[in-house]
């Protein structure tokens, strides 16, 4: 409601305001077009013309939906040219009647509704050659507004603009239904119907026929169906906008089985078409406008009124275009050959669909550009926002819609890579963790995928611990965990071993390196250090028993031994117990370490990120450095680790050495019993 006052209300009283200022001024005299604004552009045909503006010899059009060929030339068709050299010189240059040329009406009706269509033998359709698909749209608007007063037009959001503009202008009421759901990039289509089924009963719903614009996003036939039965159900009146025939599946039958469906569920409906795409007769303005009526009288009667629509506004139909499409349509071989060239178009896009994704995946974009390859039909909805279109125009002489639809047609072997690096360049960021991907349904795969994180909260956790312990060989843990990544980081660039190449295309990563791998490495590195710590901490601790070091700092006697007279003194066996499991958790926690790391290596293959050999390179890594950097630590904490704790820096922010206490927790727990004397006193 608000978009139809914002688009026909609002813009009409400001004409009326105008007019009547300029009048009432006295201006219309001497300045008869003085309050005559400037139009905004349109937003799709203003396209082209920025485009034809721009100097840049790299510019690219992606704005309007015409096709083109591999080198970017527009194309005419061998069928047309066939059709043109037929036609040529044979006819003379009379009007057509207002109808427009009557076989060609008839080849263009078989094309949609089917030869054997029962609806065109029952002679229930009534027809008019129009000025292409818009003239078709504008047509049917008229009628709706003439002979449905009152009614609604239902359009799908998003859609072609012009449809807004062509029922605006028709003075009809417009509504706007749920089509696309942004979030699955798929059909809305559970809000689609549950929208329509509250549309009161007599309006009309807008629908494109196939490869619907801009979202290449179609119902499935099943979809269809129930579409179909809604609105019967409903009463309300299909208006099919069929301007891609043959373009969504190359296969021109294929692309009509809404039309099939919703005539053969006997419905009253509209329809129109357009040979501009399919033909490629986009400036011969060739289509064709007809109406499912309940019979042959009816549909007499509403020929001679679309009739009668047409007459005032233009007279009749141009000739020539409309020539082409019957020699071609009425002549078995031509239509045969035309076919094929429809078919070829429609695989040239498709395949430019798989380029296109495949070049972006291999700059490393972190998005899903799944829909580039899922969406049919002439265009593709990308999903940039208007700043980034107006990014890729102004830094790259890119032209496409601001609503960031992309004419696949206009896109060849020559510019996709510009196009791919341009998006990729403007285009959203992703920022997350391991991002690793999976294939859908499988559950062991997500559950890796989940696991992959591991490397990286590691090296949180190592960053955690040293903020809140202060340990001075926590530094140094940490300090290895970056150094191990950094190490794989330049074995990878050095080697250039490529990641495995059964799986590197859909995980966009086969311009990366992978020998060895990081996530093993890292892992396998926090995992055997944590091992070397605990075993280095039960050693202290048995030592100390046997009388050794006592490197807790606290004072007290070894926590084993603090343990055992607290369980004394409480004398329970359930105490015990407990006990006995805190001082298994440190091993609990390695095994556990131990366990994750295997799973992530086993996910690197799994999820088929690196090769078996590049996952077992990056545990010996890491491993192997882990333990060297342990000997190191050992030997730094020993020998300057007293030294450095006099630091006034490690001094004032409270670091110290507990390498050799056994139970830190247990020891600090000590500490704070002894209560603030001890604190002091220490
Ligand atoms: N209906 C839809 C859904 C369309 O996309 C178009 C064309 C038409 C009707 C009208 O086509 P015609 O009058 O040329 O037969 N849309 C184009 C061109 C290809 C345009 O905007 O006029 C587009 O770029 O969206």
């Amino acid at each position: 409601m608000e978009g139809l006052i914002r688009q026909a209300v609002v813009p009409l009283l400001q004409q009326q305001a105008r007019g009547f200022a300029s009048r009432a001024a006295g201006f219309w005299c001497d300045s008869w077009f003085s309050h005559v604004p400037e139009a905004p552009r349109d937003p799709i045909l203003g396209v082209t013309e920025k485009f034809l503006a721009d100097t840049n010899p790299q510019k690219i059009n992606l704005g309007v939906g015409a096709y083109r060929d591999d080198s970017g030339q527009p194309v005419v068709l061998k069928s047309v040219r066939e059709a043109e050299r037929r036609v040529a010189g044979s006819h003379f240059m009379e009007y057509l009647p207002i109808a427009g040329h009557r076989q060609f009406c008839e080849d263009s009706v078989k094309l949609a509704y089917g030869e054997d269509s029962p609806v065109l033998k029952n002679k229930q359709v009534a027809m008019l050659q129009s000025l292409s698909g818009t003239g078709s749209c504008r047509l049917s608007a008229e009628f709706q507004g003439h002979w449905l007063p009152g009614s609604t037009i239902y359009i799908p959001t998003p859609t072609w603009a012009n449809h807004l503009n062509i029922w605006r202008d028709a003075h009809v009421a417009i509504e706007q239904y749920p089509y696309y759901k942004p979030e699955t990039r798929g059909l809305d289509f559970e809000r689609m119907c549950d929208f329509l089924s509250k549309a009161p009963a007599g309006s009309a719903v807008l629908l494109h026929a196939c490869a619907h614009n801009p979202t290449g996003v179609d119902p499935t036939t099943e979809q269809w169906r129930e579409l179909s039965k809604l609105l019967k159900a409903k009463t309300l009146l299909p208006i099919l906008d069929c301007a891609y025939q043959g373009f969504a599946s190359g296969d021109c039958d294929r692309d009509a089985q809404a039309i099939r469906i919703f005539a053969e569920d006997g419905h009253r409906m509209m329809l129109c078409q357009s040979f501009a795409k399919n033909m490629g007769l986009y400036g011969q303005r060739v289509g064709c406008w007809s109406i499912v009526c309940e019979d042959e009288k009816e549909a007499k009667a509403v020929e001679s009124q679309m009739k009668a629509l047409a007459r005032p506004m233009y007279s009749n139909p141009p000739l020539f275009g409309a020539l082409l499409v019957h020699n071609i349509l009425a002549d078995k071989a031509l239509k045969q050959q035309w076919l094929g060239e429809v078919k070829e178009m429609a695989e040239r896009i498709i395949s430019m669909r798989t380029l296109l994704r495949q070049n972006l995946e291999a700059l490393g974009s972190p998005l899903s550009w799944n829909h580039i390859t899922d969406q049919i039909g002439m265009f593709c909805y990308t999903g940039l926002a208007p700043e980034q279109v107006d990014k890729l125009t102004a830094e790259h002489s890119i032209y496409l819609t601001r609503n960031g639809r992309i004419s696949m047609a206009g896109v060849n072997t020559n510019n996709v890579a510009r196009l791919a690096e341009a998006i990729h360049k403007w285009g959203l960021k992703a920022f997350c963790i391991a991002c690793a991907k999976f294939q859908e349904g499988d559950t062991l795969g997500e559950a890796l995928a989940v696991a992959a994180t591991a490397p990286y909260f590691a090296i949180y956790h190592a960053a955690v611990l040293l903020h809140a312990r202060r340990e001075l060989h926590m530094a140094l843990v940490m300090l290895g965990l970056l150094l191990t990544s950094a190490l794989c980081t330049v074995i990878k660039k050095a080697l250039k071993q490529p990641r495995p190449a059964a799986t590197c295309a859909l995980l966009g990563n086969c311009h990366k390196h992978g020998m060895p791998s990081s996530h093993s490495a890292v892992m396998a590195f926090a995992a055997t250090t944590a091992l070397l710590l605990y075993l280095h901490r039960r050693g202290s601790g048995s030592n100390r028993s046997r009388g050794g070091r006592n490197g807790s700092g606290s004072g007290s006697a070894g926590a084993k031994d603090t343990a055992a007279a607290r369980t004394a003194q409480r004398g329970t066996a359930a105490a015990a117990a407990v006990e006995r499991l805190a001082q298994a958790l440190p091993l609990l926690e390695v095994v556990l370490l131990l366990l994750l790391t295997a799973a992530v290596a086993y996910g690197r293959v799994h999820l088929g990120y690196h090769s078996p050999a590049q996952v077992a390179a990056g545990l010996a890594l890491g491993s192997s450095l882990a333990a060297a950097w342990w000997r190191l630590t050992l030997t730094a904490c020993e020998r300057w680790g007293p030294a450095l704790l006099r630091l006034p820096l490690l001094r004032a922010l409270h670091f110290r050495d507990s390498l050799g206490c056994l139970d830190v927790h247990a020891a600090e727990a000590d500490l704070l019993k002894a209560g603030p004397a001890a604190k002091r006193s220490d």
